[in-house]
């Protein structure tokens, strides 16, 4: 509990950031992305941001940076219920709105930054986070084989001890054979971005080929709507590694319908969860998710978006919470942006961990690198 937030204003920032390195996924390849900032200010002038990471296309949901931006300014920010009481009462006054999880996580994130301000408490406190550190792992989107394993070479380097790699019909065989040569014993696993189609014949046996590599997971490889194709790929095809949802997974709602699902086809032993705050709506859903994981133990990480460093330290410390049990997406051996929003950048320490903020948010604003990287903004005041 809290004491009630009245706003006096409230700023979105569009901003343009360039990637240091190209990201490649299943649906395209990434050299720089915008983002929006939610800006809430409160009547005694304190300052709240929340990072709304959005894609320019829709290419891995149907929410793009033009439509979040949108949909903030017309519609979430309008609804939001003065003053503020809660994180729940903040969800209610945008529930009505569909599908609008990317500017929803926006506003509750910035809400929760102005928490830590208002009560003194830390994030990792108001999110029942526990663990000190977090185990890092990295999402490699790369263009060829080659380009993986280097990649992959300089993330172990550095001390990751798992690794994610970016896969899609045609380009997974023979990256993962180069990987498993080199390195047989990291944690590894595949994300396909939903590229594959369940009754295709050669996706299913390239999909079936990737049990020979002791991976931790294949993340879907079907489609966000393709809950059902997924556990029925998985028991048709008796696949000894585990799905994971990413996409699929909109809500707790969503998790508990996939729990059922694989359990009613008696391999409930085999779903992992993935849960991206931006994706469910927010940290208050995500946290609930993370609550039934750990009820259920199953096993679950922390997703990533390319997010600033507002994004990550957030997405840091929700995994410290005892529901996320494997490596989180959350960083890069090198930094992902030429400039980035806040300081210090989050870093991988040579034991493979990430040292998790147990005061505030573990971030200071950089007003001045905000400022040069805006490209649109909008103020609405109260
Ligand atoms: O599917 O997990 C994904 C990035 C953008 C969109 C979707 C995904 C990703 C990642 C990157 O894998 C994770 C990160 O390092 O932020
Ligand atoms: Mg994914």
């Amino acid at each position: 509990m809290h004491d009630p937030i009245e706003l006096s204003e409230i700023t979105l920032r569009r901003l343009r950031l360039k990637l240091r390195l190209p990201f490649t996924t299943s649906f395209d390849t990434a050299y720089e992305r915008d983002t929006v900032l939610v800006i809430l200010t409160s009547n005694d002038n304190l300052i709240g941001v929340g990072e709304a990471p959005t894609h320019n296309a829709p290419v891995y949901d149907h929410q793009y940076t033009d439509a979040t931006f949108d949909v903030l300014h017309r519609f979430l920010i309008p609804s939001i219920k003065h003053p503020i009481t809660s994180a729940e009462q903040l969800q209610h006054s945008m529930a009505r709105f569909k599908g609008q999880t990317v500017g929803t996580c926006g506003i509750e994130a910035a809400y929760w930054h102005l928490v830590t301000q208002v009560t003194g408490q830390s994030l990792k406190a108001l999110w029942g986070g526990q663990a000190n550190a977090v185990v890092a792992g990295f999402s490699i989107g790369g263009t060829s084989v080659d380009d993986v394993l280097a990649r992959a070479h300089t993330a172990v380097e550095a001390g990751f001890k798992r690794l994610k790699i970016k896969i899609w019909p045609g380009f997974e065989g023979s990256v993962m054979t180069a990987l498993r040569r080199d390195f047989p014993d990291i944690m590894l696993q595949v994300d396909a971005n939903c590229a594959y189609d369940p009754f295709d014949p050669k996706h299913q046996r390239a999909l079936k080929a990737l049990d020979y590599f002791d991976l931790l997971l294949i993340e879907q490889p079907f489609g966000g709507d393709d809950m059902l194709d997924h556990v029925r790929f998985q028991a048709d095809h008796q696949m000894q590694t585990p799905i994971a949802l990413d996409e699929s997974i909109r809500s707790l709602n969503d998790a508990r319908r996939a729990y059922k699902l694989w359990q009613m086809f008696d391999i409930g032993n085999k779903l992992v969860i993935n849960v991206k705050p931006p994706r469910v709506g927010g940290y208050r859903e995500a946290r609930r998710i993370a609550n039934y994981v750990e009820e259920n133990s199953i096993p679950c990480w922390m997703g990533g978006m390319l997010e600033t460093c507002v994004g990550k330290w957030m997405n840091i410390i929700l995994s410290s919470h005892p529901g996320f049990t494997l490596p989180g997406d959350h960083l890069q051996p090198q930094p992902y942006y030429e400039r980035d929003i806040a300081l210090p950048l989050p870093t991988v320490q040579p034991d493979g961990f990430i040292a998790v903020p147990a005061t505030g948010t573990g971030f200071e604003i950089d007003w001045e690198a905000i400022e040069k990287l805006t490209i649109e903004r909008k103020t609405i005041s109260f």
